[in-house]
């Protein structure tokens, strides 16, 4: 059965992969799932159909059959639970990976996020200067301890998985600061989870839905 994820029609990173179906698409082009997309505007996002789908309103969401999903961490788990490739075997490998997917969602991400909004949202403040030297601190301290576990390595635990998927997809949201740039490894695992072709198709998918070069399936 093709799964069908409801995206952005219009994405307000204008195609740079930042909206959160990236994740989405990435994994299921990792294990080969092809799928289908609904393109909304934020108008439908709010209307009942949808909001019938995802309670808050937003993208993405993952309809299969009769199962329909949103968060983006649980669709990404739910498609590593379903296919090979995403988490390992192993019992205890397969805890690690998922803890690094909550990891990457509830610890790293959101201090991220909040400085991203206080640069979109609270640019013309007076405190804002003040504000963004103490969040940048705060993702600073979260971005010193990741890249101090991730050290040499290639991935956080072994091969490749979703918890290096989800992480690279809230990493690549400081792509438009210096703060990556701070820790080489991390700027190379993020260089590396971008030059997987799984991610590559994903990446040109969404652009193609922003520029307008789509008919929606991938
Ligand atoms: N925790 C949710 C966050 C979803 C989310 O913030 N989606 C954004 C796009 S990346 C959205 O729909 N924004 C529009 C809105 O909130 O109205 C997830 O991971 O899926």
């Amino acid at each position: 059965m093709i799964p069908t994820i409801a995206v952005f029609e219009r994405s307000p990173d204008r195609g740079r992969g930042q909206a959160r179906d990236m994740r989405v698409r990435w994994a299921l082009e990792e294990v080969g799932q092809p799928y289908d997309v609904r393109l909304l505007s934020f108008g439908q996002m709010k209307e009942p159909a949808h909001l019938a789908l995802h309670p808050f309103g937003q993208i993405p969401t993952y309809e299969e059959g009769d199962l329909a999903l949103f968060e983006s961490g649980a669709i990404v788990l739910h498609v590593a639970e379903r296919h090979a490739g995403l988490l390992p075997d192993d019992a205890n490998a397969r805890a690690r990976a998922i803890t690094w997917m909550f990891a990457a969602l509830s610890t790293m991400e959101p201090p991220i996020v909040e400085r991203e909004m206080a640069m979109l949202l609270e640019r013309d403040e007076p405190w804002h200067e003040q504000r963004l030297h103490l969040l940048d601190d705060r993702v600073r301290v979260r971005l010193g301890q990741l890249s101090r576990r991730l050290g040499n390595g290639e991935w956080l635990e072994g091969a490749f998985s979703a918890g290096d998927l989800l992480m690279v997809t809230v990493l690549r949201r400081l792509s438009g600061s210096d703060l990556l740039g701070e820790h080489p490894n991390l700027a190379a695992y993020v260089a590396r989870g971008e030059a997987r072709p799984a991610f590559k198709r994903a990446f040109e998918a969404q652009l193609a839905v922003f520029t307008g070069h789509s008919t929606g399936p991938s």
